[in-house]
């Protein structure tokens, strides 16, 4: 496999590799990292950027001068080895305030706190020339249903994000909004589970126009739902952000496997769609690859960097079997006998009233409705050579 290049825009969270495994069932295996010590790792393995929560450089309660000698020293860091921040975002679930969420508390006094802490870190995140600003509302959920207000709670999630959307553009900061929808874990249910959700919240912001989405695979999976559709959706209405990359295998709770390692003939389609945009145009994914993924609790400290550089490596190989897929004139044909370009043709004419149409019976009363259900397709075709091309036999 090649080596990583910055044109690849490799991006890690700071969590990902600095997970230490503890969890639901047992003690840490590995000792925490430093995030400097993380930001020179990716460096040397080719990574260009990394992401962070607030709490994952400033521990939660440091003081305003340990938090300034934190920071200047991972400054530092990223001027070294030239890692940029392209994506802040910020921890409201792990502090025990958070346990009935932050946006959606019933307790305003900790609303307001999370605003607070949310509008703290949009100006860090402005300082350090990130692009996105990811929400994750891990906490913003409910196990009862009778135990939340659910119209009151859309009502206040909508408020939170529309203040913070509404400070970026007061503070003219070159920062959009990316929220990630997550249907459960570690809420039993969370607020905008899906893409469609999130999309339908946004849609009623006043500030709409800075906040979109960064869909996770293993999200949109948990729920049963194809993350390549979703991020086709979020790419039509222009809302598609950011991306989480990992893997995940089926329906259960969230694994965050390396990229690739869950559901592979998925990961492919997903590569071929940022890679190569739509068959016939359309908007296109040009942000930073993004690897939201945890080392499996098995691994040591050599495995963490092991399974960073595997995110990578999936890629960069899916990459150019989704280019050589596309490029197959085999593929190009059987394409076109699928009816795929015909898509993009709109399904009137231009200019073609309905009036005109209605009259029409090529429209309907001379159309052969058997030839239409007896037509071929040859989508299984198709899928086949995109197999072969995914596994490398093209
Ligand atoms: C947390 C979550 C991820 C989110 C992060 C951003 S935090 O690790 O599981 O999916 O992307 O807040
Ligand atoms: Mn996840
Ligand atoms: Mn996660
Ligand atoms: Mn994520």
């Amino acid at each position: 496999v090649r080596k990583p290049t910055p044109e690849d825009k490799f991006s890690f969270g700071l969590w990902t590799v600095g997970w230490s495994a503890r969890d639901q069932f047992g003690e840490a295996t590995r000792p925490d990292l430093d995030p400097v010590v993380s930001v020179h790792k990716l460096a040397e393995l080719g990574a260009s950027f990394v992401t962070f929560h607030d709490d994952d450089v400033v521990p939660f309660g440091s003081s305003a001068t340990e938090r300034d000698a934190i920071l200047a020293r991972f400054k530092d860091a990223l001027a070294e080895t030239g890692i940029k921040v392209e994506m802040v975002t910020t921890n409201t679930f792990t502090h025990p305030m958070f346990k009935d969420g932050a946006f959606t508390s019933n307790d305003r006094t900790v609303r307001r706190y999370a605003l607070r802490k949310i509008l703290r870190n949009v100006d860090l995140a402005a300082e350090l020339d990130a692009k996105t600003f990811v929400m994750w509302g891990g906490r913003e959920g409910a196990e009862y249903d009778a135990s939340k207000d659910l119209y009151a709670a859309h009502a206040r999630y909508a408020e939170g994000i529309d203040t913070v959307a509404g400070y970026i553009k007061s503070k003219g900061y070159d920062l959009k909004i990316a929220l990630e929808p997550k249907p459960n874990e570690p809420r039993g249910d969370i607020l905008l589970p899906t893409i469609g959700h999130a999309l339908a919240l946004i849609d009623r912001l006043e500030n709409s126009d800075i906040v979109g989405l960064n869909p996770e695979v293993g999200h949109e999976q948990m729920a049963g739902l194809n993350y390549t559709t979703g991020l086709a959706q979020a790419l039509w209405c222009e809302k598609l952000f950011h991306i989480d990359l990992n893997g995940q295998r089926s329906i259960k709770y969230d694994q965050d496997l390396v990229f690739g390692h869950g559901d592979l003939f998925s990961a492919f389609a997903t590569v071929d769609l940022l890679e190569n945009g739509f068959p016939s145009g359309g908007p296109k994914y040009t942000g930073p690859v993004h690897f939201d993924y945890k080392p499996s609790r098995t691994e040591g400290v050599e495995g963490v960097w092991e399974s960073a550089a595997a995110n990578m490596a999936t890629y960069i190989l899916l990459k150019e079997r989704a280019l050589a897929f596309r490029a197959d004139p085999e593929v190009q044909e059987v394409l076109a006998a699928a009816g795929v370009f015909d898509l993009a043709k709109p399904t009137l004419d231009e200019g073609e009233s309905l009036e005109s149409f209605l009259a029409n019976p090529a429209a309907y009363e001379d159309v052969d409705v058997d030839a239409l259900g007896a037509r071929e397709y040859h989508f299984v075709r198709l899928n086949q050579l995109a197999l072969e091309h995914a596994i490398g036999a093209r």
